[in-house]
């Protein structure tokens, strides 16, 4: 019998302390009431944004066996959803996965963490950055941030860009393949300190966007959170501009109430502390339709 949970094999590391990765992804997805199968790709004693000598147990050599186990099983995912890779080959891994357990109506969301603010993350190389544009191939959705999606298109980071150059990336990138493209910290508005997410879907050819307030803070696992929230909410059935609003609405709270406190950034958001918003319905609704 078809279980009344949608289940997610989740392809991302387990970072002991600082709330990235995994320790965000299972309870953001378990609160909205969807089943959670790490595979995880490496454990580590903390996320590495921020934390010096963490401990780092790379587990690409165990990946496929453990893999090997779940086909043994018949084991079947709604969803396939993975974020930050180690190396190419475990990019590779990972595209394995994906046609090994490919079903009829599974979603595949492809965070392709790569870096922010121009900067790649500590060991993302270019033989990475390729590996990724291939690996976005076989996803129906992506969530890069503007950093990431300059990486995956060739171009260089700047700190602004224009509507039409924007709309131009946004149908670029699904041409590779994903149905949904949806670009976080876009710097659409960068005098007014306002960052902006943007979405296309091919199916219907439209155009989402919702409009961030700028909070003068970065927390590490925030690209996270609102991956999981956005794969949440379409397993969920929402559409995809209420996906928008929910990740985005979701993040934000959880950086405000963190904010106000002065914790260290390194350590993430204060997840727990909202984690029950989850499962309110929306107050209200702020994504629009973009007509270019
Ligand atoms: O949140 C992205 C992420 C995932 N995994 C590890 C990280 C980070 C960001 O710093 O360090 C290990």
């Amino acid at each position: 019998m078809k279980s009344p949970v949608p289940r997610v094999s989740a392809i991302h590391d387990l970072s002991g302390f600082g709330r990235a990765s995994l320790t965000v992804i299972i309870p953001i997805l378990s609160t909205m009431g969807i089943q959670v199968c790490p595979l995880p790709t490496a454990v580590l004693s903390s996320h590495t944004g921020g934390f010096k000598n963490y401990r780092l147990v790379d587990l690409t050599g165990n990946m496929e066996d453990f893999m090997d186990h779940w086909r043994s099983m018949g084991l079947r995912f709604d969803a396939v959803y993975s974020g930050f890779l180690g190396s190419s080959h475990q990019i590779g891994i990972v595209a394995d996965f994906i046609d090994s357990f490919a079903e009829k109506d599974q979603l595949v969301l492809v965070d392709p963490v790569m870096g922010d603010n121009g900067t790649p993350y500590g060991p993302v190389n270019a033989e990475q950055i390729d590996g990724m544009r291939r690996l976005i191939k076989k996803a129906h959705v992506i969530t890069p941030n503007f950093t990431e999606a300059c990486f995956l298109l060739g171009h260089d980071y700047s700190n602004r860009i224009e509507p039409k150059d924007l709309r131009d990336w946004l149908v670029r990138l699904s041409d590779q393949g994903p149905e949904i493209v949806i670009i976080t910290s876009v710097p659409l508005q960068p005098e007014r300190d306002a960052s902006t997410v943007m979405a296309y879907n091919r199916a219907d050819k439209r155009f989402w966007k919702v409009d961030c307030t700028y909070i003068p803070a970065y927390y590490p696992g925030t690209g996270d959170a609102f991956a999981s929230v956005i794969l949440g909410s379409l397993l969920q059935g929402d559409s995809l501009p209420i996906a928008l609003d929910r990740a985005v609405q979701f993040t934000t709270l959880a950086v405000k109430a963190s904010f106000g406190y002065d914790l260290p950034r390194r350590e993430g958001v204060l997840l727990e502390r909202v984690l029950g918003h989850l499962k309110a319905p929306l107050a209200s609704i702020t994504y629009e339709i973009v007509e270019w």
